[in-house]
């Protein structure tokens, strides 16, 4: 099994500037592992702070972004940094022509009950190099990403990156702390019978929304269930259980959140690079989530992706007006 330096080797990006953002990413995530596994749980959760967008900020938030951060600033191909955990833009090596958006700790209120968390990246090239970064230059279609990437911090740790037209996931060996080679070429199943969806919120989200659900609850000749319910309220686990077995997530527009509650350039833009690459697909209802322009850095957006067959389904009832 190749480890992650021997891949790279292999795809001859090793001495390439990516290779050291990847590897950076790698070695933060190894160090966010270990606080995970051997931090006591109280002293991960709640700073007692808010983070740019009312949410509450748990205490690992903070380290996870720290850890990144430091990281990052210390690579000479990062121009900027663009993170959750940030209101403005963190500048990095003004000669570096790469850039980074990223939540360093999703689904972090998940912590303090021992649930999966994620952490996510999007990276692409900026225009113009020698200049510091700015706003505008975050301001980028999803489709313009370079590469995209989460770590999954479930029963096991997993790195999983979209590169090159492939998406291919590599486990972390804890002994070793050295990810390797364990999901080559991964491909979304084309169908599934999984629907994530915070149903709590059915009341107050589009009739489309509400239809595709109900669709999801029908049974068949036999009586039986023909989908399965799985919401986990972690974005990376919810999506990456969707993306091995078959499935649809859907964070829709609600009443109070009309704008949806995920995050375009950080949260749906790196996943759904790595879904559109690993042959599924995503949208806003509307639009292809990678062809929109975001306005602002912190922007929120609908988002729904998974299994192309089933993303079509809901889509369809958009249509059928
Ligand atoms: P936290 O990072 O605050 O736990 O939020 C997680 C998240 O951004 C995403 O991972 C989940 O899919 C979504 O929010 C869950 O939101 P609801 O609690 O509204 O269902």
């Amino acid at each position: 099994m190749l480890s992650f330096n021997q891949f790279f080797e292999s795809e001859k990006l090793n001495h390439s500037p990516i290779f050291n953002i990847l590897n950076d990413i790698k070695n933060g995530s190894i160090l966010i592992n270990n606080i995970l596994l051997n931090g006591n749980p109280n002293d991960l959760v709640s700073s007692g702070l808010k983070n740019i967008q009312e949410e509450n900020v748990q205490k690992l938030d903070i380290i996870a972004n720290n850890i990144l951060l430091d990281l990052f600033q210390k690579n000479e191909s990062i121009n900027g940094i663009l993170s959750e955990e940030n209101e403005n833009i963190i500048q990095g090596n003004k000669k570096g022509n790469y850039l980074i958006a990223m939540d360093p700790l999703d689904g972090s209120s998940n912590i303090s009950v021992n649930i999966p968390v994620g952490s996510i990246f999007s990276i692409f090239k900026k225009k113009n190099s020698g200049s510091s970064a700015i706003e505008e230059d975050f301001l980028k279609k999803g489709k313009d990403q370079e590469c995209a990437v989460y770590i999954l911090y479930g029963t096991a740790t997993i790195f999983v990156i979209a590169l090159n037209n492939k998406v291919h996931g590599f486990t972390l060996n804890l002994e070793k702390k050295e990810f390797y080679l364990t999901y080559p070429n991964i491909n979304i199943p084309e169908n599934g019978n999984i629907y994530s969806i915070n149903e709590g919120n059915i009341r107050s989200v589009e009739k489309e929304i509400k239809q595709y659900v109900n669709y999801c609850k029908k049974l068949n000749n036999n009586g039986k269930r023909t989908h399965t319910g799985r919401f986990i309220g972690s974005l990376v686990a919810d999506f990456h259980r969707n993306m091995m077995k078959g499935g649809i997530f859907i964070y829709p527009k609600t009443s109070d959140k009309p704008n949806g509650q995920l995050r375009l350039i950080y949260e749906c833009n790196p996943i759904a690079l790595i879904a559109k690459y690993a042959n599924a697909k995503s949208s806003d209802g509307a639009q292809n989530i990678l062809e929109k322009k975001p306005k602002t850095i912190h922007e929120r957006t609908a988002f729904i992706v998974g299994s192309i067959k089933m993303v079509d389904k809901l889509l369809n009832f958009y249509k059928n007006e």
